[in-house]
């Protein structure tokens, strides 16, 4: 079986889960979002989310894997909803995904079905992947935020970006790059760049999560600096749904 033809079975038969990672809220250390990332559990070999998802790219599947996880996080939020917890959940969107003429229409026409999740469906970017194709990804984004998706720029600082373009996009929210939060304590260099990414970004009207944050010096810092939300294995790495329900009861 090719690697691909086990893929396409995955998605047809469970095979693919979405783990959920918690995102906290600086200033009441409260959870106020989730962030779904996909997992493939059932193999022998264990195979890396981003490997998953080129896989999908490449071969065309990310079309039924992004709805497949759409429709899964909306059932978890229905879930998560009825157990008191009106948490946002992000999804990572691909380029590709936003390159499909009825992506925007699929995506309306599935948030008509839940009108309790309005608002609290976010789809995150890299900045990165929308310069492959900047027009017609403003285009999709602006289609889709207009139909109620928040949208978020991710790995904010880590590639190829044009401030000029991002500001353009209709975000409402920058997570900046792990690789600037991991050496925050120890590296004044870091210090100084996501302080002032926090201070452009506030200015320019966003919110700011940092994310891969994995101690509570760093929370610290970044709280000090003003930044809104934190994720990263300080809180939890992204958990089974089923765990996430204990540890969100668990954690307030
Ligand atoms: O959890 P982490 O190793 O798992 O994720 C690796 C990469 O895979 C991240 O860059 C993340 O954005 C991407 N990724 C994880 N889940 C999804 C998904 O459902 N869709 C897309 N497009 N990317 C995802
Ligand atoms: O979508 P994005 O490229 O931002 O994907 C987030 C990735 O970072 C996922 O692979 C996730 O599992 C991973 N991650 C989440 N929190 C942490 C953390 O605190 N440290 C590290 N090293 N990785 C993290
Ligand atoms: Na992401
Ligand atoms: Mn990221």
């Amino acid at each position: 079986l090719t690697l691909v033809s086990e893929l396409r079975q995955a998605l047809a038969n469970d095979g693919l889960a979405l783990f959920m990672q918690p995102k906290q809220c600086l200033k009441t250390n409260r959870i106020v979002g989730l962030e779904a990332l996909i997992r493939w559990p059932g193999r022998a070999q264990p195979i890396a989310a981003d490997e998953t998802i080129n896989l999908a790219e490449q071969t065309g599947l990310i079309r039924p894997l992004t709805r497949w996880v759409l429709e899964q996080v909306l059932e978890m939020r229905s879930q998560l909803l009825d157990r008191g917890w009106p948490l946002s959940i992000s999804v990572n969107v691909s380029p590709n995904n936003l390159r499909e003429p009825d992506f925007p229409i699929f995506v309306q026409r599935l948030m008509d079905r839940y009108p309790n999740h309005q608002g609290a469906i976010i789809f995150e970017v890299t900045e990165t992947s929308m310069m492959q194709d900047p027009a017609n990804s403003l285009k999709a984004l602006n289609s889709l935020n207009a139909s109620g998706i928040p949208v978020s720029i991710d790995d904010f600082g880590s590639g190829y970006s044009s401030l000029s373009y991002i500001k353009q996009l209709p975000a409402s929210e920058i997570k900046i790059d792990r690789s600037l939060v991991t050496e925050l304590a120890t590296e004044a260099e870091d210090r100084v760049i996501v302080q002032t990414t926090i201070e452009m970004c506030h200015s320019l009207g966003y919110r700011v999560v940092a994310e891969g944050v994995e101690d509570h010096g760093t929370a610290d810092l970044l709280r000090e600096m003003g930044c809104d939300m934190i994720q990263g294995y300080l809180l939890t790495p992204p958990l089974p749904f089923g765990e996430l329900l204990e540890w969100l009861n668990q954690s307030n």
